[in-house]
């Protein structure tokens, strides 16, 4: 029988050089769903991948001296790392630089332009010169460039756009067939009421002002800008528009988009846009999960309280960090990422409930069977209750996973694991190891209690799947198929236990919050340690001394300086060059009064062509340093009367 395809997504991430836990829930999410619908027998197809293009890539590869490929490379290594670090059973991963992604996002947007629903316009908004950025109102920060903090000003430039407007009504029409199309509920009426039934601005979809990016095949000067590059990863990774995959047609449309709240809006209205537009259906639920906070707000490098995945692998594994992720955030509200809460449940959920259910089971049939599994003999009231409950909680998971309750589904079998503890406090295995007619008793109560614990490592595989082979391990349980849950029967009496380790050690939690409290504070002194080093600007790729010698750099006195009217940064001076007067702009007014440079010996680049700024030609340019941050800066002055017109080399 041929098993049904199963298609999860993941955002494709930003290369970033540390992500950190909220970046990572998505993704733990959608593969403990993967891993479920596994179980289920479905042919699932999980994919998650790297959103690589974009200025603000291209800047930090500039900075580093290496090109935006070079950069990303190195970064996406890690973030595959961090996949297998968390146990991420991705089946394809995506990278937009990948050839075949790019051919086939140029041939989308060639698509879209000739049927009209692309246009050329133009792009109005505020510019930050040296970053060649272009921001919206919302995102400047006290008016100015959120990158770099200094002054933006309005300006044009020419893009294209997508009429979104144009799609809007059959979106909304759409949505409200489909009620579970987006989750949870409120997201969906966000999206209705804040976005689509206001209406729809058309989607700016190209950049003329960086170059690392897909360029349009018609018009090259323009760059694929950001989501019409990212979200077709969802189809062109299935193979739709390329030859390099031949699934699309097997998993597209996907069963759900997982992604953050943050970007709900993309995927629930751009996304839906550009499919309809090209007549391909749309995904069949996207989830948006709610935001992981920690004590204080939103992890921040500037509040020293981002939380790495990296750290609390490392000191707890990574099942505990799966589990609290996914058990303690409800799926689709925000959520607490708190060390000391996260260390408790480990002790409570995972050692005490879990971890002792298991070292109790493997301890007492090693002390009154000598650890061979013994075959049931009887059947009481109090075994059928048990029974009941383990052979229902298989459909309860079944149910949460289907409706994306993922915490729900971890509720369910912890509720079992719960019964199994009682079940041993009930029946008393150890009173009826006293009495040898009680035997057969005995052997029951502690098959039920394998068998337990089989359907409870099978469920718990999709969250915890290390857990579940250690297990598997002790046990001896080999039969973990969606299948052999509907039987009470699936242990194999006559195997062995193999006692092992505990499988979560109880931790003793103001050490461990002391060691997690230094390990936070030294990783806080080495990023500052970094940041103080990025200050310094990397030298500027080597040039020769005829490269140098093209400068024509003059000293220069300052014989007039008076501000320009309207232009609050800038100076108009007038300066001697070895007789020849000549007339400067310089953009010092906010370091230097005019009285204060008269007089002044200063140094001139010469031969820089002349412009206008404000009106006022400029005929070269006064050298000045200034600090990184520019709250200092000095023009640079000659200490005696050197003849204007001496050269400066
Ligand atoms: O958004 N809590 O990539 P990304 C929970 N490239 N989730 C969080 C979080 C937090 N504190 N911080 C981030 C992008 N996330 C785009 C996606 S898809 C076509 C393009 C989540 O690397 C965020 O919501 O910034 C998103 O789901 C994921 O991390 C990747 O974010």
């Amino acid at each position: 029988m041929t098993k049904k395809p199963y298609y999860i997504t993941t955002p494709i991430y930003y290369p970033s050089a540390k992500l950190h836990i909220g970046n990572t829930y998505t993704t733990v999410a959608a593969d403990a769903l993967a891993r479920f619908k596994r179980l289920r027998g479905y042919d699932v197809m999980l994919l998650t991948g790297t959103d690589e293009h974009g200025q603000k890539i291209q800047r930090i590869a500039e900075e580093k001296g290496v090109t935006p490929k070079e950069y990303v490379d190195e970064i996406v290594a890690g973030i595959k790392d961090l996949w297998k670090l968390m146990d991420i059973s991705y089946d394809r991963f995506i990278r937009t630089t990948d050839d075949y992604h790019e051919k086939a996002v140029q041939d989308i947007f060639t698509k879209l332009y000739e049927q009209g629903d692309i246009y050329k316009s133009s792009y109005e908004g505020w510019y930050c010169t040296p970053c060649e950025s272009f921001w919206t109102e919302t995102q400047l920060v006290d008016g100015k460039c959120p990158d770099c903090g200094r002054p933006v000003e309005k300006a044009k430039e020419e893009a294209y756009f997508f009429k979104m407007s144009k799609y809007a009504p059959k979106l909304i029409e759409y949505i409200e067939s489909h009620p579970d199309f987006i989750q949870p509920e409120s997201r969906k009426n966000e999206m209705l009421n804040n976005f689509l039934r206001p209406g729809l601005q058309d989607l700016c979809v190209s950049r003329t002002t960086f170059n690392w990016g897909i360029p349009v095949k018609f018009d090259p000067k323009h760059v694929v800008y950001v989501w019409i590059d990212a979200l077709t990863n969802y189809i062109t990774a299935m193979g739709y528009g390329n030859d390099k995959y031949n699934d699309y047609n097997k998993y597209w449309p996907c069963d759900v988009h997982l992604i953050g709240k943050d970007i709900l809006r993309f995927h629930t209205i751009y996304w839906p846009i550009m499919l309809m537009a090209l007549g391909e259906p749309l995904p069949k639920h996207v989830f948006g999960h709610g935001w992981l906070l920690v004590d204080g707000g939103k992890m921040s490098k500037s509040k020293g309280n981002v939380v790495d995945p990296v750290v609390l692998v490392n000191n707890f594994g990574v099942d505990p960090v799966r589990y609290y992720l996914l058990r303690e955030i409800p799926f689709g509200s925000d959520g607490l990422f708190n060390n000391e809460i996260f260390i408790k449940k480990i002790n409570s959920d995972l050692a005490n409930d879990l971890g002792n259910l298991v070292s109790r089971t493997a301890a007492m049939i090693g002390k009154y069977f000598d650890g061979v599994i013994p075959a049931p003999t009887d059947k009481e009231e109090i075994d059928d209750e048990l029974i009941k409950l383990a052979l229902d909680t298989p459909n309860q998971v079944d149910k949460a996973m289907d409706a994306f309750k993922i915490p729900e589904a971890l509720d369910s079998i912890w509720n079992l694991i719960g019964r199994s503890n009682k079940y041993i406090d009930e029946t008393t295995p150890w009173i009826l190891a006293k009495s040898e007619d009680k035997k057969g008793r005995l052997g029951t109560v502690l098959y039920n209690l394998v068998e337990s614990l089989r359907i409870i490592s099978s469920l718990v595989a999709s969250f915890l799947p290390t857990t579940s082979s250690k297990i598997n391990e002790q046990l001896n349980i080999e039969l973990t198929t969606w299948d052999s849950l509907s039987a009470f029967d699936g242990t194999r009496a006559g195997t062995m236990v193999k006692k092992g380790d505990a499988i979560f050690p109880r931790i003793d939690v103001d050490a461990k919050l002391a060691e997690l409290d230094a390990i936070r504070e030294q990783q806080m002194k080495e990023s500052s340690a970094g940041d103080a080093k990025a200050e310094i600007k990397p030298i500027k790729p080597e040039i020769t001394i005829d490269d140098f010698d093209k400068l024509d750099l003059r000293v220069v006195k300052v014989k007039e300086c008076e501000p320009i009217k309207g232009a609050k940064k800038l100076l108009k001076l007038k300066v001697d060059l070895g007789g020849e007067e000549r007339q400067v702009v310089s953009g010092i007014a906010q370091w230097y009064k005019p009285e204060d440079l008269v007089g002044k010996y200063v140094v001139l680049l010469a031969n820089l062509k002349p412009v206008k700024l404000r009106g006022e030609l400029s005929q070269g340019m006064i050298l000045a340093a200034a600090s990184e941050d520019e709250s200092k800066l000095f023009a640079v002055t000659i200490p005696g009367d050197l003849p204007t017109g001496s050269t400066v080399s």
